[in-house]
């Protein structure tokens, strides 16, 4: 495969394998290597860089030097059609899933504007898998409703690369539609095509069974059983189908940039009636040849490649094929012109496939009997706050002024602490008042956590930050589990 791939490459590069004196090259042509992008120095006046929402792409980038490229991307929360009479809030980069492609060359500079719809409820930040860094950006890219945070970085590696939220919960984000491509040209760009397109495939976990009616919350239990609900492209049904297909003319060569946001599931993409001429799979430099299916993993993407011969409607699925026809991956491309028998005679029938726990120290183990001595328990709490609560209510438990009220002491939190558990367990929302101070937003229940951990979490929480108090028990929260109601999409 590799040496398929270099070929054209060591042929783009002058490296042809015959003696003859090789004319420099005036601009550079082809991949660099990572250190040598590192040292490119963008030149001209920083550019506002266009980023376009699916299946559309950026145009190809004809520039031959480096530049300063200026990025805004706004988290929106939007109420949004994911099927036929079916609401869902999705989270989105720049207002529809997937989030909006972004397009540089090999060695440019980005300074990353990330930008938080004062409407919306959640902290978002954005890793994207073509930075160097920790985190790919999400360490410096927190952002509170109403804020806006930057960083800058420079593309090193060429490759189409996913980004996604990386706000805990992240499975949580990321269900909701929090991901998007960026690909990073080489020097040169990619072989010239007729036509380019944007699909990216989402899973999402709904409470209500696939194409049920209303406004259906998120359900954590089906997401974390990695039990889909549906299975979209460019985040609803039907997305890519009728008068929103893609669309092509015989003869044309068309490139789809496919990604795969999961969070769960990996796609075995298909076109029915084609072959792929050429898959870049996983979104890398080098090509394969002559693909029905290639596999894109969560969180990673391919570039597939096929002239078009005959016309017709050539339909994209997931070829682990129930997800097709049974949770919505189902999209159309359109191809229009003169048949050509002798590769295709058949009658054409249209349409006719329509039918965080991320703790870095080991937690305490309980002696025997089964029960954490109360330091204990503040350790084992302390650990899961930092992956689980910090996210909104910050390191120091003070919270974020007008946004995420403060732990540290909390009016609210210590004056009951059984009420507590409860809006740890079930969630919060609408106006509450913590230390005379009001707030008016949506706390996501964590009911992820066990008793156990709601316990500790709990002990933790109201013997820190200056707080002092008791010892809060599982048997307590397991008790106000059984008593209140379990909220519509909260885990078992
Ligand atoms: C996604 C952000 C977010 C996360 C994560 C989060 N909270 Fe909250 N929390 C909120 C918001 C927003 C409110 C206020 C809700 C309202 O307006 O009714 C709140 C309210 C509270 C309150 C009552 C008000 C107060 O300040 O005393 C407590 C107690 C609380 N949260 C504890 C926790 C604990 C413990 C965790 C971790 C297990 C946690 N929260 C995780 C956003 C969050
Ligand atoms: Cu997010």
């Amino acid at each position: 495969m590799s040496s398929l791939g270099l070929i054209p490459l060591l042929a783009l590069l002058g490296c042809a394998p015959t003696p003859a004196p090789t004319p420099t090259p005036t601009k550079p042509v082809g991949p660099l290597t990572a250190t040598e992008a590192a040292k490119l120095e963008p030149v001209g006046d920083p550019v506002d860089l266009e980023i376009t929402s699916a299946p559309h792409v950026p145009p190809p980038i004809t520039r031959d030097t480096p530049a300063k490229l200026v990025i805004n991307l706004e988290v929106k929360e939007v109420q949004k059609a994911i099927s036929d009479g079916v609401d869902y809030v999705q989270w989105t980069f720049g207002g529809d899933v997937p989030g909006r492609f972004i397009r540089v060359r090999q060695g440019d500079s980005v300074e990353f504007h990330l930008n938080n719809h004062p409407d919306n409820k959640m902290p978002h930040n954005i890793d994207l898998h073509a930075v160097t860094g920790p985190g790919g950006g999400a360490a410096s890219s927190f952002t509170a409703p109403g804020h806006s945070s930057q960083f800058s970085f420079k593309a090193l590696n060429p490759g189409l690369y996913v980004y996604h939220c990386a706000t805990a919960p992240v499975g949580m984000h990321i269900a909701n539609g929090m991901y998007g491509l960026i690909l990073v040209e080489p020097p040169g760009g990619l072989p010239k095509v007729d036509r380019e397109y944007y699909v990216m495939q989402g899973d999402f976990y709904t409470v209500g069974k696939y194409r049920e009616k209303g406004l259906q919350p998120f359900d954590m239990q089906k997401a974390i059983e990695e039990n889909a609900t549906y299975v979209l492209f460019n985040g609803s049904e039907g997305s890519l189908v009728g008068d929103k297909a893609l669309t092509a003319k015989v003869g044309e060569t068309v490139r789809l940039f496919v990604g795969n946001g999961g969070p769960n599931l990996v796609s075995s993409f298909h076109v029915i009636g084609e072959i792929f001429d050429r898959v870049y799979t996983e979104g890398g430099s080098n090509f394969q040849e002559n693909v029905q299916t290639t596999l894109v993993p969560a969180g990673g993407s391919a570039i597939v490649e096929f002239k078009v011969d005959v016309p017709g409607t050539y339909i994209l699925v997931d070829h682990s094929i129930f997800r097709t026809f049974n949770k919505g991956a189902l999209g159309m491309l359109k191809v229009e012109g003169p048949d050509d028998k002798p590769v295709y005679s058949g009658k054409e029938i249209d349409d006719v496939y329509l039918a965080d726990k991320a703790a870095s120290t080991a937690p305490p183990v309980p002696a025997a009997g089964g029960v954490l001595s109360k330091d204990d328990q503040i350790k084992a709490g302390g650990l899961l706050f930092a992956g689980t609560c910090s996210t909104c209510h910050q390191a120091d438990g003070k919270g974020i002024e007008g946004v995420f009220p403060p732990l540290a002491g909390s009016d609210f939190l210590l004056g009951d602490v059984e009420r507590a558990i409860g809006v740890v367990v079930n969630g919060r929302s609408g106006p509450i008042t913590v230390n005379g101070k009001d707030y008016n937003s949506v706390m996501p229940p964590m009911s992820n956590l066990n008793d156990d951990e709601v316990a500790n979490i709990l002990t933790y929480v109201t013997n820190s930050f200056g707080n002092s108090g008791g010892v809060v028990t599982a048997e307590q929260v397991k008790k106000v589990r059984a008593s209140t109601p379990r909220p519509p999409g909260a885990a078992h």
